[in-house]
């Protein structure tokens, strides 16, 4: 594997899983990939999960890690090419990013949408001028359409938790105060359309999904009627896609927060979220804290869904 950046990097679902639970089993048995190799991490946002496990998994492999977080410490950079560099950004990222590449073996990114330009988010202009200018294998740690060691991590939990072949798995938006991304629940819905599990997705009227990403998932904007024998609840805020409210908050209608109540409408379904969670906006403290709840396996699966892409991106050097 060259670049991991969204679910057609890694192929076979199937195999890709297959591979996962044996690294799971066997997360010290593939050191000799990593010696000598560097993976550098670039943050411009935030993060507990991604910088934790895939650090995790790059010392599984034997990798030496370098974590910068570019906004505390580093240069403010430019980022539009053309400029006239006599504002606050003293570098541009077509030096930072080769220089970044001189350091490494293969850098990780995350640069999440940032709400000024929905076409250059959408065309991934952080992450992709990291795939030019580089020089090295780059994954995403999050970018601004997709968030894919989430989704492997999501999937490797689902096949690990299902009781039946083709689960009902159930994506609902929930409420949040502050603007989010749409990348966790646009990577989660190429991923499960890709797996072909019974997949729903329901939001409020508004908070539509980009085509491209919904697929062949089915829509409902009726919540309980979505969650009606659901195997799998997923939860996400996301804030809207559609023009003229791309990246705002159009409603915060905690009539969509997962409570007890709304589980009890499933068919016993596992709770699930990314997390950062915002407790009794998006999910109510019983439902995060009931033995239904997956966020912690969810969580650690991180580990692994980052070992698994690290140890191919090294067998491809
Ligand atoms: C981010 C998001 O919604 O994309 C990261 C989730 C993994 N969440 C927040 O910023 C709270
Ligand atoms: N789920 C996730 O990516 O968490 P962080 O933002 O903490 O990395």
């Amino acid at each position: 594997m060259r670049h991991f950046t969204n679910v057609n990097d890694i192929g076979d679902l199937r195999e890709a899983v297959k591979e996962a639970l044996e690294v799971k089993n066997n997360r010290f048995g593939y050191k000799h990939l990593g010696q000598d190799k560097t993976l550098l991490m670039i943050f411009f946002n935030s993060s507990l999960r991604t910088r934790l496990s895939t650090q995790k998994a790059a010392m599984n492999l034997g990798m030496n890690t370098i974590v910068l977080d570019v906004n505390q410490g580093a240069w403010k950079l430019e980022t539009e090419r053309g400029v006239i560099m006599d504002g606050d950004k003293p570098e541009h990222l077509l030096e930072a990013v080769p220089v970044m590449g001189c350091y490494c073996d293969v850098i990780g990114v995350r640069s999440f949408a940032r709400f000024e330009s929905k076409e250059d988010d959408y065309n991934e202009k952080i992450l992709n001028q990291f795939i030019e200018h580089s020089g090295r294998p780059v994954f995403s740690m999050e970018a601004a359409t997709r968030h894919p060691l989430q989704s492997f991590a999501d999937l490797i939990t689902i096949e690990e938790n299902k009781t039946k072949e083709r689960p009902k798995v159930v994506m609902t938006w929930a409420p949040h105060p502050k603007s989010l991304p749409q990348a966790v629940p646009n990577s989660f819905a190429e991923w499960m359309n890709a797996a072909g599990y019974d997949f729903v997705i329901t939001h409020p009227e508004g908070y539509e999904l980009d085509p491209k990403f919904v697929g062949n998932a089915r829509v409902e904007y009726d919540q309980d009627k979505a969650l009606e024998g659901a195997d799998f609840v997923y939860a996400k805020n996301w804030s809207a896609y559609a023009d003229p409210n791309y990246g705002k908050v159009i409603n915060m209608d905690r009539g969509w927060t997962v409570t007890a109540e709304k589980m009890a409408l499933t068919n016993n379904a596992k709770f699930m979220h990314c997390l950062p969670v915002r407790r009794n906006m998006i999910v109510s403290d019983d439902v995060i804290e009931s033995a239904n709840s997956l966020v912690i396996p969810e969580a650690a699966n991180r580990e692994i869904s980052a070992q698994v892409v690290l140890k191919r991106i090294l067998e491809g050097l």
